[in-house]
């Protein structure tokens, strides 16, 4: 048996990690020794490496000790069933070289330590072989893991995939697409110093022989607000510092920037431009150099970051009141410099700043903005400009990812495998409108994840023949219903409020909340609460009991952000913009379009559905990262945190349904290839069907009808203890195996 080993110094002991189990290396005088540490006592040390093997499966403090555990040993995968689970270590382990993925390919799931490499490998080998898409969902709470893992699998692919025929540079496109993705749409909060503030779902496209061909990215509502404002301690967006640092010389200049974010009011809101954990001026340059290899000429480059540029200009933009009130651009140098990178006439820019153009009986009117409303302007169309240049982004990138060979035979046999890494779940000390969004984007895809999950498991029994024992689980349905049904559900209503302007306020949405779903279990407001609870709610607040705990949003903003206006005048401008980026951001058809257009979360809500689709129609495989402290430290594991975690996740329920009939499960030939030794019938080879060796081997093992059941294709397990309890054979039967060699190699001697 071949020991690939990874040597950890521990004093004279160097401990060895062995595939499957751990054992020690000792050196000795004599030589080295090879000790296996018995299975047990390593179950002691390292845990389960599948929850479902916990013999206490529906005990938190179990799941949470298992973890524990097996973290404290770096062990940082665990599976419940064929669902990953990831504890983010927060320092390099070295555990996704070259030779971890070969050491991960080809071999089956269960026989190798948990890996993420395991899943990528399973669901390439069931893509190539089955022929049917795959999906792969990493979910977790901000900072747990979802886009580290992400670009790991993507490496995995990249560097163990066949090279396509034609177009090979689409691997190094699939990769350099997400630096400048991380640029324009991460940034640092207090949770994640590379924060993704957008949700994203990339497919990758195989061809019929498994090399990849292909890429299409979706994404997801980008928190646009972050470009003009930071809580204390987060940054603006990546692109903005990294320019400023790394941008040469002659660039700033032309784009008219100082290298000091300080001089920039869209920058210095959070107070933190350096960050300890992120090298800007490095950042840029990978940046820079993923844009030439994702298809951007120089020229395309050059309008990209006159547009960034441009948001920071805009942000430099000041008002003084006239002596009527009305705002004047004071910033005469600004305004230049806005007017040239842009492509727009000044004269208009300023107008459009300081002007709402309203269309009333045929006829246009100018009125003239105060100046809270000229500092809006500005906001909204600094955050237009920057959220429509991120969507520009991606249909860019889309086009250079598009297949070359869309029209070739060869496309018809392409399969798809999906990556989805989206915002996990939030609760922060306040919780507006973008909170609102993604945790029902969350609730969306729980619902999706046990819906899946209890199906496959029903599935399988069925197809194993085996009767399926209805599960009880709580069915998140009722929340996602609260949020998005039509006429009665939060965002209709909102909609409704969103439809009445100069009347409507979010106080007036909050009462129309209170009185449409005032007896919904999951809903509250300060005025639907009893005494008790009352205290903790203020009265421009709501709350929702989610499945995964409480969260009070508060409503202000909630019209506006819903809304999202850009004033007429100000997208006229922007359509006779001369950037060509911009030109394709602004289109004049938006200026004739009579219908309103669609709200914020309505859009929203509809490319969730389409989500759902998306995923469903392909085979599901998950990812759950979990995040060990707030502090992003190495080795600490805060219980608290965690068990926070366990529970929104849904893991406890997760393992509940894998673990309803049966502890585990396993295809008859694997079974029998690792247990055969241990009945004199079936050691060292079967000649019959797998299945009939396992009815033989288990007999010989004792095991009572009621331990378990023989399906179609596997067996079927009810009690770790029964597994276990063949494993220490195992175990004993090795000892006893290496004492015999041992001393015959000594007599040999
Ligand atoms: V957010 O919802 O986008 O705010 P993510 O994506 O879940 O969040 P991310 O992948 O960005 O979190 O991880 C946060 C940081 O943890 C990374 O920048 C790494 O420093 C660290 N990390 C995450 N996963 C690993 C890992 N497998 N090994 C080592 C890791 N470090
Ligand atoms: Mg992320």
């Amino acid at each position: 048996m071949a020991l690939q080993v990874e040597l950890i110094p521990t004093g004279e002991i160097i401990r060895v990690v062995h595939p499957h189990r751990p054992c020690k290396l000792a050196l000795g005088s004599d030589g080295v020794r090879v000790t296996m540490e018995s299975a047990l006592t390593a179950r002691d040390r390292v845990g389960v490496q599948d929850f479902v093997l916990l013999e206490n499966f529906t005990s938190e403090a179990a799941f949470i000790e298992n973890l524990r555990r097996r973290f404290r040993e770096n062990l940082i995968y665990t599976y419940i069933g064929p669902v990953l689970v990831s504890v983010n270590p927060y320092r390099d382990l070295q555990i996704y070289s070259r030779q971890h993925m070969e050491r991960y390919r080809g071999v089956s799931f269960y026989e190798v330590p948990p890996h993420l490499f395991a899943v990528a490998d399973t669901v390439y080998r069931a893509l190539r072989t089955e022929r049917r898409d795959q999906a792969v969902m990493i979910s977790g709470e901000s900072g747990a893991g979802k886009t580290e893992a992400t670009k790991r699998l993507l490496q995995f692919y990249a560097e163990t995939c066949p090279a396509p025929e034609r177009g090979g540079a689409v691997r190094d496109r699939l990769l350099q697409s997400n630096p400048v993705l991380e640029a324009f749409g991460n940034a640092k909060t207090l949770r994640n110093d590379n924060s993704s503030r957008f949700g994203k779902y990339m497919d990758v496209q195989f061809d019929f022989k498994g090399a990849p061909v292909g890429g299409h990215i979706l994404s997801y509502l980008l928190e646009k607000s972050r470009v003009v404002h930071q809580n204390h301690g987060e940054r603006n967006f990546h692109v903005f510092y990294q320019l400023l640092e790394g941008g040469e010389e002659e660039i700033l200049r032309r784009l008219g920037l100082e290298r000091n974010p300080q001089s920039y009011l869209y920058l210095v809101k959070g107070q933190c431009a350096k960050v300890s954990s992120i090298n800007d001026k490095s950042d840029w340059k990978v940046v820079r150099k993923a844009l030439t290899v994702i298809d951007f000429t120089e020229d395309e480059v050059e309008d990209l970051l006159s547009i960034v540029a441009s948001v920071l200009h805009l942000g430099n933009i000041h008002f003084a009141a006239d002596e009527e009130s009305n705002a004047q651009v004071t910033t005469e140098n600004q305004l230049k410099y806005l007017t040239r990178l842009l492509g727009v006439e000044g004269s208009t820019l300023r107008e459009a700043l300081t002007h709402r153009k309203i269309i009333a009986k045929g006829e246009e009117l100018l009125s003239p903005l105060n100046l809270e409303q000229a500092a809006y302007a500005r906001d909204a169309l600094a955050k237009a400009v920057y959220s429509r240049t991120f969507t520009w982004l991606v249909r860019k990138i889309n086009r250079s990812l598009a297949s070359k060979d869309a029209e070739s035979p060869s496309w018809r046999s392409t399969t798809v495998l999906g990556l989805l890494d989206i915002y996990g779940f939030e609760v922060f000390q306040h919780n507006s409108f973008e909170q609102f969004c993604i945790n029902y984007c969350n609730e969306k895809l729980q619902q999706l994840f046990i819906e899946l999950t209890l199906k496959s498991e029903q599935e399988e029994y069925e197809a194993e023949g085996i009767a399926w024992e209805p599960v009880q689980y709580f069915n998140n349905k009722i929340i996602c219903d609260l949020v998005e049904e039509k006429f009665k559900g939060i965002i209709s209503i909102l909609d409704e409020e969103c439809l009445r302007p100069g009347e409507a306020t979010d106080l007036t949405f909050l009462e129309k909340l209170e009185d449409t779903i005032k007896h919904h279990p999951h809903f509250l407001t300060h005025k639907l609460a009893d005494q008790r609870t009352r205290k903790s709610l203020d009265r421009g607040e709501f709350r929702l009991l989610h499945y995964a705990g409480e969260v009070t949003y508060s409503v202000a903003g909630f019209l506006d952000k819903n809304n999202d206006l850009l004033f007429r005048n100000l997208k006229e401008t922007m359509c006779s913009s001369e950037n060509p980026i911009m030109s394709q951001c602004f289109d004049r058809s938006e200026l004739s379009d009579k219908k309103r257009p669609e709200t914020v979360a309505t859009q929203f809500k509809m490319s969730l559905l389409q989500l759902v689709e998306i995923l469903k129609s392909k085979e599901p495989a998950y990812v759950r990262c979990i995040k060990p402290n707030d502090a992003k430290q190495p080795g600490r594991f805060d219980e608290v945190l965690i068990r926070h975690q366990v529970k929104y996740l849904g893991l406890m329920e997760n393992l509940r349904v894998r673990r309803a009939g049966f502890a585990y499960r396993r295809k008859y030939e694997a079974f029998l290839q690792r247990y055969k030794s241990l009945c004199p019938e079936t050691w060292p080879t079967w000649a019959g069907r797998p299945q009939d060796g396992v009815a033989v081997l288990v007999r010989h093992l004792g095991y009572k009808p009621e331990e378990y059941k023989m399906g179609r294709t596997k067996i079927f397990i009810r009690f770790p203890k029964t597994l276990f309890a063949t494993e220490d054979a195992l175990e004993v039967r090795r000892q006893s195996l290496a004492t015999k060699i041992q001393a015959a190699w000594r007599g040999f001697h």
